[in-house]
């Protein structure tokens, strides 16, 4: 049997096989070299779905969440796409393997799609993965995409850029303001959920965020970060925060949705740029090698890089770059 094309991927892709779907992120995760062509003959589809990014402290109940909204979109006859990423992973854990048990009850439902993705190796790393894999869940027409990734470090931030709305998940105990505040959650939040609302410091953790965004955001031009109250576990105040959801997205499209949009794709283009140009200087260029032997002579790594990439550009005429 031959190998199987772009092409044909493409057009399965668009008639609906999961099949096609899955195989297409396993190819963005990998870097394979198909996943480029294969995208491009699908692009004018992506861009309708809403992307939602879930994020937050180890243990704060985002994928009992995630579970929940998936479930009350999918009574609201949408469909759903969920991505659980988990980037400080280099394969698919326990944690990865119980977010599958507890989205069980979903993943037997046709509309809805759930995948994992753990690999660091992907070409541009997790998050332009993670990007790449959203875009093929929109084609394929998902109407609503959940990623859901633990907010601790830069790699997590770059994975929910990759939404339109960030959803920061606490809850009180292991999860509180004051660590999520150190940790730089509060900056990237659209929707502050205190999850387990039904534990003892709930009400606490509420008031808190609430002083804290009053504090933090007192710009006008700003959407208004909104603190609710959930329990996952029960479900209740689920539907309040797809209320917050849906205003975060009205607020958007009054916004400039397709700008904020090109303006996280330029940024994608600038990170692909920079993996393509840095592997090749690195590999076929033999900077690599070029760049051990100057550490072996004791010539410090700054130093190395500095000398290295002011020699590229030398050799780079601006007038050919300029010519379209
Ligand atoms: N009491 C209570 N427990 C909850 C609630 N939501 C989730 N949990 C519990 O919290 C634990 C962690 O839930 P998960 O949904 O796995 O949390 P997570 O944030 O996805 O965890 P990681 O992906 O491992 O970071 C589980 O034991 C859940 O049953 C809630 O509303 N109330
Ligand atoms: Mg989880």
């Amino acid at each position: 049997m031959s190998a199987p094309t772009a092409a044909g991927f493409s057009e399965r892709l668009l008639q609906g096989d999961r099949g096609a779907l899955a195989r297409m992120i396993s190819w963005a995760e990998n870097g394979d070299e198909r996943f480029g062509p294969a995208l491009d003959l699908v692009y004018n589809r992506v861009g309708r779905a809403a992307r939602t990014g879930f994020t937050g402290p180890p243990g704060a109940g985002k994928s009992t969440l995630v579970n929940e909204v998936a479930k009350a979109l999918r009574q609201d006859q949408q469909t759903v796409g969920i991505l659980a990423v988990d980037p400080s992973s280099p394969f698919s854990g326990g944690a990865l393997l119980g977010d599958r048990i507890r989205m069980e009850d979903r993943a037997l439902d046709p509309g809805v799609f759930i995948r994992s993705m753990a690999s660091r190796e992907s070409r541009g790393g997790i998050a332009a993965a993670t990007v790449d894999a959203c875009d093929v869940m929109d084609a394929f027409g998902l109407g609503q995409i959940l990623i859901e990734t633990v907010g601790v470090g830069q790699a997590e931030y770059d994975v929910v850029s990759a939404a339109d709305t960030v959803v920061v998940v606490l809850c009180p105990g292991a999860g509180d303001g004051i660590q999520a505040m150190k940790a730089g959650l509060l900056e990237v939040a659209d929707i502050l959920v205190v999850n387990k609302s039904d534990l003892s410091g709930a009400d606490r953790l509420e008031s808190d965020l609430v002083e804290a965004l009053h504090v933090r955001f007192g710009r006008e031009s700003s959407f208004p970060v909104p603190v609710v109250s959930v329990s996952a576990a029960s479900g209740k105040g689920v539907s309040e925060l797809l209320a917050s959801m849906a205003t975060h997205k009205a607020w958007l499209a009054e916004r400039d949705l397709p700008a904020l949009r090109l303006e996280k794709r330029l940024q994608r283009v600038r990170a692909a740029l920079d993996s393509a140009v840095s592997s090749a200087l690195w590999t076929r260029l033999g900077f690599g090698a070029r760049a051990r032997a100057q550490l072996e002579q004791g010539l410090a790594p700054h130093r190395i890089a500095h000398d290295l990439s002011a020699r590229a550009l030398a050799s780079i005429s601006p007038q050919d770059l300029r010519t379209s």
